[in-house]
């Protein structure tokens, strides 16, 4: 028996419609507009212009220029240019009559029913877009046809893209996955992961740079362990170069252009580099012990790094003469940056007592505890507790 891999929906209706043609309707998701509106002020493709939100949660809507049009350095890097992902609005047909599906597109799994749909209704540009259903026991992605990692110096790529989701309980985000020359994964590069159960489109990015011995790229749009169902269109894929005498790294980014937008960037990437590092490392045997200590390991390395408050100043003051909008930006900037570190150290919790350390979990607890974090979500089972920690996944 074979099923249909890819099911062209056009002419059912979707199980989420609610203001999909009209203007969209963006959510204002502090975490979310911390990450697009820094670099991305109102970016949603052909999306109404008052729908940024970005007002209200101190966001940076309105700071204009791009990834290139930062504050105050004299070195100024060119301006962003497009990298040539194919297809990124879903709307080529792959014409193929018995698969039909986006061109230059391709679903994890073959052969899952209907949990790969290219859906001409839900779409918030073009003609269509693609949807992940139904991913409650597996992982669910599209990945893009490979592209070769071009250039020298500092590259900053950014990814980004609309989402829009309903029933979400998994892991909804968009990333980079970076492969060597053999072809092996080395490290993705991670967008927050949506942290609501339903929403119309928002808008999602996520700005890396290439780990050491990237040679290709795949831009991969993820739901995994999902009960529900989810859409991604309109991406769009830039880089920026910067040039520099040094070895590339986040570390000497932050050397090199501690001025530039893109050095918070770079002191949130270090931290979230290392999380998705332990986050492969953890889910390559939930079961061994020795692997979720390596895994804890990475974790509180991640949580080691840190946040650059001079860095952070700096970069605010050249953005904003008004002294409460810098405070308030200030504060959400380093709120996402605490963040991050504090879902580290969860983490570090967790692969510790699952690998058996409890002294060591305890170690991590209590620094969070120090941090005054919240305690909240120890020992929650199962599903998304709102930071992405999906318990393992159970097999069918
Ligand atoms: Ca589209």
């Amino acid at each position: 028996m074979s099923r249909q891999l890819i099911i062209e929906k056009s002419k059912n209706s979707p199980p989420y419609q609610g203001g999909a043609r009209g203007g969209l309707t963006i959510i204002a998701v502090l975490f979310l507009l911390l990450s697009t509106s820094f670099l991305h002020a109102s970016s949603i493709p052909g999306g109404d212009e008052n729908t940024g939100g970005t007002g209200e949660t101190g966001g940076t809507g309105g700071t204009d220029g791009g990834p290139g049009g930062g504050p105050g350095d004299a070195d100024q890097p060119a301006s962003p240019v497009a990298v040539a992902l194919a297809n990124p609005s879903f709307d080529e047909s792959n014409n193929n009559k018995e698969l039909p599906g986006p061109n230059n597109w391709t679903p994890l799994t073959l052969f899952v029913g209907d949990n790969y749909i290219w859906d001409s209704e839900v779409k918030s540009a073009g003609s269509h877009s693609i949807s992940i259903h139904r991913s409650r026991w597996n992982y669910g992605r599209w990945s893009s046809d490979e592209l070769e990692v071009e250039g020298d110096g500092f590259q900053w790529y950014t990814l980004t893209g609309n989402v829009r989701a309903i029933g979400n309980n998994g892991e909804v985000y968009l990333a980079i996955a970076w492969f060597n020359t053999d072809g092996d994964m080395i490290n993705t590069s991670d967008s927050p992961m949506l942290q609501t159960t339903d929403t119309d489109w928002i808008s999602m990015s996520v700005n890396a740079m290439p780990p050491t011995g990237a040679a290709k790229l795949e831009v991969w749009c993820i739901s995994n362990h999902n009960a529900g169902q989810t859409w991604f269109d309109a991406l769009e894929l830039t880089r920026t170069a910067f040039t520099t005498d040094n070895t590339v790294s986040y570390a000497q980014f932050l050397i090199d252009y501690p001025t530039h937008l893109l050095a918070i960037e770079a002191n949130v990437m270090q931290v979230q580099e290392l999380a998705t590092k332990a986050k492969w490392t953890k889910e390559a045997d939930f079961y061994n012990s020795d692997v979720q200590l390596s895994a804890s390991r990475i974790y509180a390395e991640a949580a080691g790094i840190t946040r650059k408050d001079t860095v952070f100043a700096n970069v605010f003051s050249a953005l904003y003469d008004d002294a409460e909008e810098r405070a308030e930006a200030l504060a959400a900037a380093k709120a996402r940056f605490d963040g991050l570190i504090d879902d580290s150290l969860w983490h570090a919790v967790r692969t510790s007592e699952a690998g058996g350390d409890s002294e060591k979990a305890q170690e991590y607890l209590s620094i969070l505890e120090d941090r005054g974090a919240d305690i909240g979500p120890v020992g929650t089972t199962g599903g998304n507790d709102g930071n992405g920690n999906t318990s393992p996944p159970t097999p069918e």
